[in-house]
């Protein structure tokens, strides 16, 4: 029987073979699609699609926005595999399973991650719509005992102690920032923290002011753990978070300031164009080396 909290390397490896052998193709770079930004894997070309339900050992997709489907194609010239759905903690599953699809984009071949996420922002200098570009985040999870590298560490991924000091690109993320001045949306794009919660609801004031206090820029319930996993195989990671929402951190009685996921899809989907295009120009300096 499959362990969860530890998916041993044989068999991430038979499901990395599953797909490179299927889709034919060693992609470089992998994409995570945050809530609403399926988009982002829709403008892959020469697709081919593996919905998790047919990948062996895969894990399901339960959160309406997340289809649901491995995509592996190119894009702007670039091999890509991209997760049109990812795996949250408060879906059931362990972190291990969580951050599990990293590792088999590891062994697909992948250097690049490229996760996205829908969060809410905490900093009064965000706006609904805006896009902060991650430079560091804040472990919540991590600070109440858990990691998706719990358990025995395999060294064919890392090392039992990863540094997490320098996760985010930093070339990455001045190239988004030009690309950002380029599209003319300089004013809306931010470089900052973010934290994960756990979930699935969302933060109480209290937490939102304690998390502001601690440096924290945007809020989800993602990210950190694929971060994590990412690093300690040795990827180089660019993440990027929608603001969907902004955080009251004042007390009110106002149910429109209220948060909920049917907003997050809605903003998602509006800003969907220049997340798409953001990422498409990215990729395409780093085919072009
Ligand atoms: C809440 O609306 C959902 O949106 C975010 C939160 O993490 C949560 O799952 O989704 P992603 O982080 O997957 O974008």
């Amino acid at each position: 029987v499959l362990n969860e909290d530890t998916y041993p390397y044989e068999v991430i490896q038979e499901i990395a073979d599953f797909i490179t052998k299927g889709a034919g193709v060693r992609p470089k770079i992998g994409i995570i699609c945050g809530s609403g930004l399926g988009s982002l894997a829709d403008i892959i070309q020469d697709a081919r699609i593996f919905e998790y339900e047919k990948i062996p050992n895969f894990p399901v997709s339960t959160v309406e926005g997340h289809a649901g489907k491995l995509v592996v194609g190119t894009l702007e010239g670039a091999t890509v595999m991209a997760m049109q759905g990812r795996f949250h903690f408060y879906e059931g599953y362990p972190l291990a399973k969580c951050s599990m699809p990293v590792r088999v984009m590891k062994l697909c071949g992948v250097e690049y991650l490229f996760a996205t996420n829908a969060a809410g922002g905490i900093n009064p200098r965000y706006g609904v719509g805006d896009i902060m570009l991650m430079h560091d985040h804040v472990n919540m999870l991590g600070f109440a005992g858990n990691s998706p590298l719990q358990g025995p560490n395999d060294p064919r991924f890392g090392p039992r102690f990863p540094a997490l000091t320098n996760s985010y690109n930093k070339d990455l993320i001045n190239k988004a920032i030009e690309i950002g001045k380029a599209m003319g949306i300089e004013s809306n794009i931010h470089v900052g923290v973010y934290s994960c919660l756990g979930g699935p609801n969302y933060e109480t004031i209290a937490e939102l002011k304690a998390l502001r206090m601690m440096g924290v820029d945007a809020v989800g319930m993602s990210t950190v753990h694929e971060v994590i996993t990412a690093r300690h195989c040795d990827m180089k990671v660019f993440a990027f978070s929608l603001i969907t929402n902004k955080c009251a951190t004042e007390y009110n009685d106002k149910k429109d300031e209220e948060p909920s996921h049917d907003e997050v899809m809605a903003v998602a989907k509006m800003r969907q164009k220049d997340c798409c295009e953001l990422v498409s120009r990215l990729i395409r300096e780093l085919a072009m080396g």
